[in-house]
């Protein structure tokens, strides 16, 4: 152990200078069950960032960038137990396993806590137990939500004080009364007196990630990896999030955002969910390719919407950074995601490069002739195997994207004209379909399909479907997930957003792209700007409404008009088969299913047969 610099106390000290009663409490009941050796609250300040850093460089956890090339950047490689989310020891222990539904998996509170309190006791002895109070969204807005993460992990702390706002500040926030979702997260290695510390330490043998949302509780043991143990961003801002986001009548949902500015300075706030691997980052990034549009960014992974006085969805960005898969990203797919990570950010499982700095498959066209890879052995171009893990990850603060919307971190957030759906579909689903209203809307984002791509391990081309991108984070049955949907319609009616479908994938006849995609998505969104403000043209089909002729701008670029006729078919022979496929997979949410989704499928077979 080396000797801290920050502020780390004995044990008994640091609950006398929390002034929450209810977090006082916690921290004393915690640290009676995981015995850490010193305890440090968390003031949000550079010195402790520093110090985290300090403390990871010095156990081996993180090797310091070239200052030159990366300055105030780290590489952190873990070990290959600890490189993703644990979806299968992911749990949801509500009350029922009825209330969890099928997309979880459940046990019950009693039974899990037991379980937990024996892998917690104990298990941060040898360590420091970190009190991070955190804010999702900016602080004083009436969107945001306060939280405390409890973490014996430097790597931990280092990540939230990008991800999230965090410190003093919150605590003051908090008040001496002020409610939080309390986060529990142990690596679950403790160390023996004189024991060498692991340069990433976890859990072999148990990993458990548990939500608690009646009492609105995560408990995270076994990994230090980053949708596992920042609990600030799935644990809290969806799986918590969306069960709060119920009872409350508002949405928390796995959305990006982003701003839209027309020519004549018109902006419009759209937000779009997209499962893995369907380039959701470079959306939310994207640099317009038709003349005089521009998109900002709000947030890349998650969005939380609540009514305005005025009746509309406001959108807030609960995060503060990204935690973004590197492999993919480069100054061709995203540059502005390439000049957001060119300082003070956390590379994790990254491959290094001779002169201190990272590199990743798809950074650029050529291979470094040598590398470092992310299990730190050497790599060349002749390797046969890749040189960053596919889930490398950076995380870096949004304030540096050059192109972060000046009011990103608006209290009221802002108001959202449009919701995006999409997924990776080869064929049958066009570029761009409008619902033909909000139930309709909802029926579309529940059909959300993918399939899968080679560098998942299902078998090429399966589809999976993920309804609204939330399939392994909604934090309670889908079914009622679908109803509270349906409620916001019902209930909200007039001022809400349109939604809309698309598909970027879809290939001809020889497996070729029909549509080019990254920068010239934006054509589809000024089609989608223009829908709103009633000066686009549509027509009506049997699955929505998709642009009339002439109304995509495809000025400019370089698309057949066979191509294009081809990105907009519908094929009513696909979509039949698409209806018992759809049917089979509501069926699964049994009685809690509501039945005016499996009236939209009725709807969609009537007017498909007509
Ligand atoms: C993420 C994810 O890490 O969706 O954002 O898995
Ligand atoms: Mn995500």
């Amino acid at each position: 152990m080396i000797n801290p610099q920050v502020d780390e106390s004995p044990v008994d000290e640091v609950s006398g200078k929390i002034k929450n009663k209810g977090l006082a409490q916690w921290v004393e009941e915690v640290t009676a069950t995981c015995r850490p050796d010193r305890v440090h609250l968390c003031d949000g300040s550079e010195k402790e960032y520093q110090e985290m850093q300090r403390l990871m460089l010095h156990a081996g956890t993180a090797i310091a960038l070239n200052l030159e090339k990366r300055p105030n950047s780290i590489l952190v490689r873990s070990t290959t137990l600890d490189v993703a989310r644990v979806e299968d020891q992911t749990y949801i222990c509500s009350a029922t396993k009825e209330e969890a539904g099928p997309n979880n998996n459940w046990e019950e509170p009693a039974k899990m806590r037991e379980k937990l309190t024996k892998l917690f006791t104990g298990s941060m002895q040898g360590r420091t137990m970190y009190v991070i109070p955190y804010c999702m969204g900016p602080l004083g807005s009436p969107i945001s939500k306060i939280g405390v993460e409890i973490s014996d992990s430097p790597y931990v702390v280092a990540n939230m004080h990008i991800m999230a706002r965090v410190g003093a500040k919150v605590l003051e926030a908090l008040g001496t009364d002020g409610e939080f979702v309390k986060g529990l997260h142990s690596v679950g290695a403790p160390l023996e007196p004189n024991e060498q510390d692991a340069a990433w330490p976890c859990n072999s043998k148990y990993k458990y990630i548990c939500h608690f949302p009646e009492t609105r509780e995560i408990s995270s043991f076994g990994s230090g990896y980053g949708g596992n143990a920042l609990l600030g961003k799935k644990c809290h801002a969806l799986r918590i999030a969306s069960v709060q986001a119920r009872d409350e009548g508002w949405l928390a949902e796995h959305m990006l955002i982003l701003k839209l500015t027309s020519p004549e300075g018109q902006a419009k706030y759209i937000t779009g969910a997209f499962p893995s691997a369907c380039g959701k980052t470079n959306l939310a990034m994207l640099i317009s390719t038709v003349p005089g549009w521009k998109v900002e960014t709000i947030g890349d992974d998650i969005a939380w919407m609540k009514f305005g006085p005025d009746g509309r969805l406001y959108a807030i960005n609960p995060e503060a950074g990204f935690f973004g898969v590197a492999p993919g990203t480069g100054m061709k797919s995203n540059p502005n995601a390439m000049l957001t990570v060119t300082k003070n950010s956390i590379f994790t499982n990254c491959a290094m490069t001779p002169d201190g700095d990272v590199w990743w498959e798809g950074m650029t066209d050529e291979k470094p002739e040598e590398l470092t890879d992310w299990l730190r052995r050497p790599w060349t171009p002749a390797s046969p195997r890749v040189a960053a893990h596919p889930n490398a990850r950076f995380t870096t603060p949004a304030s540096q994207c050059p192109v972060i919307a000046k009011e990103w971190e608006d209290p009221k957030g802002v108001p959202i004209d449009a919701i995006l759906f999409g997924g990776r579909r080869a064929s049958v689903v066009p570029l761009v379909t409008e619902s033909f209203d909000w139930q309709h809307g909802t029926f579309l984002a529940a059909t959300t399909s993918s399939e899968t791509t080679a560098a998942a391990t299902a078998k090429v081309g399966q589809l999976r479907r993920d309804p609204m991108a939330m399939l392994p984070f909604c934090g309670y049955n889908m079914g009622d997930y679908f109803a509270h949907w349906l409620k916001i319609g019902a209930t909200r009616g007039a001022n809400l957003p349109r939604i809309y479908y698309v598909n970027w994938f879809r290939r001809d006849d020889k497996g070729k792209f029909l549509w080019p995609g990254y920068g010239e998505n934006s054509r589809v969104l000024k089609w989608v700007f223009e829908r709103c403000n009633g000066s686009a043209q549509a027509v009506e089909t049997p699955i929505g409404r998709l642009p009339a002729p002439g109304a995509l701008d495809t000025e400019g670029l370089d698309i057949s008009g066979e191509s294009l006729a081809k990105l907009f078919e519908i094929d009513v022979k696909g979509w039949l088969a698409e209806v018992p496929k759809i049917k089979d997979f509501f069926a699964g949410f049994g009685s809690r299913m509501p039945k005016e989704l499996e009236q939209e499928i009725e709807k969609l077979e009537q007017r498909l047969k007509k």
